[in-house]
């Protein structure tokens, strides 16, 4: 990491000290951070912590941040799609990285624990409505990665070229890249009571999730191919929309992170429930636990 300044347009410090987007302190941020995509389910985490310091919300960026068993936590809402995790894992990373007195990258690095707590479509018939699925594989359609210069060195590439042969991937889209989760994060609160799965991130929710409304796919075929291919064995399992840049973005900035979604339609059986509120509150009750 270079030690030059960083500019005032390239990273934006509010006049009150916080960080452009999340409108956080420094002195705010917590090693452990859970993410979620809602804001409303940021208070459903905040339920179970023993106290809370502080709640700031600016756009979809809603953070409470207390504890947990004694411990220092908070929980953030990214928003939808994976344009807003660069913003997130970028300022997260600056807040706990960079020197907002000298605008310089401080000299010790500091590590921080992502787990994103999320909802998702499966892609195989078997993964039930309720199962939790880890992105133990993040495979995004996204092309945020893309724009990073370390991109090929944290990717799996023959996995890319794997997929993207076998789903005659349409060169208008952004190359695709899969990034894993942190392998300490999976065995500590994945154990083996969630999926080990491969995670589709898309760039949207309809047409790039195959979902077709009033407007026909430029490739109708892509979820069934999808469904059929195999890596090492293994079946894509579900389709998101912010596994990948959070675990590639951690991964070239130095954080561990990982994605763990409750499947709450299943897009080969056709089944989905409104109803995973309570699917959703138990896996953060698990997660909180063994974070
Ligand atoms: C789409 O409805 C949203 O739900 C999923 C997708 O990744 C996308 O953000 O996750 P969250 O429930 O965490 O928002």
């Amino acid at each position: 990491m270079s030690t030059k300044k960083i500019q005032p347009s390239e990273m934006i410090i509010n006049p009150d000290g916080t960080i452009f987007h999340l409108h956080l302190l420094p002195s705010q941020l917590t090693d452990r951070i859970i993410l979620v995509g809602d804001p409303g389910r940021v208070n459903m985490v905040a339920e179970f912590f023993d106290t809370k310091t502080f709640e700031v919300s600016s756009r979809e960026f809603h953070t409470i941040g207390g504890t947990y068993k004694g411990k220092p936590i908070m929980c953030l809402s990214h928003g939808i799609g994976p344009d807003n995790i660069d913003i997130v894992i970028n300022e997260l990373d600056a807040l706990a990285n960079i020197d907002f007195a000298t605008r310089e990258v401080k000299p010790e690095h500091r590590t921080l624990t992502l787990v994103r707590i999320g909802t998702s479509g499966a892609l195989q018939p078997e993964l039930i409505v309720g199962t939790p699925v880890i992105a133990a594989h993040a495979i995004g359609f996204d092309g945020v990665l893309n724009y990073y210069a370390g991109r090929n060195e944290v990717c799996d590439i023959d996995y890319q070229q794997a997929f993207c042969d076998y789903v005659h991937w349409n060169p208008l889209w952004a190359k695709p890249y899969v990034v894993p989760a942190d392998k300490e994060l999976v065995e500590r609160i994945g154990r083996d009571d969630m999926v080990r799965g491969h995670t589709i991130s898309a760039v949207g929710f309809y047409g790039p999730q195959g979902r077709e409304l009033r407007l026909p796919l430029a490739n109708p075929d892509l979820n069934s191919r999808i469904e059929k291919f195999r890596y090492n064995g293994e079946p894509v399992t579900n389709y998101e929309m912010e596994s990948a840049p959070l675990q590639g973005l951690s991964l070239l900035l130095g954080h561990k992170a990982m994605t763990v979604c409750s499947i709450i339609a299943n897009r080969v059986s056709t089944n989905a429930t409104p109803n995973y509120k309570t699917a959703i509150h138990d896996l953060i009750k698990t997660v909180l636990e063994r974070i």
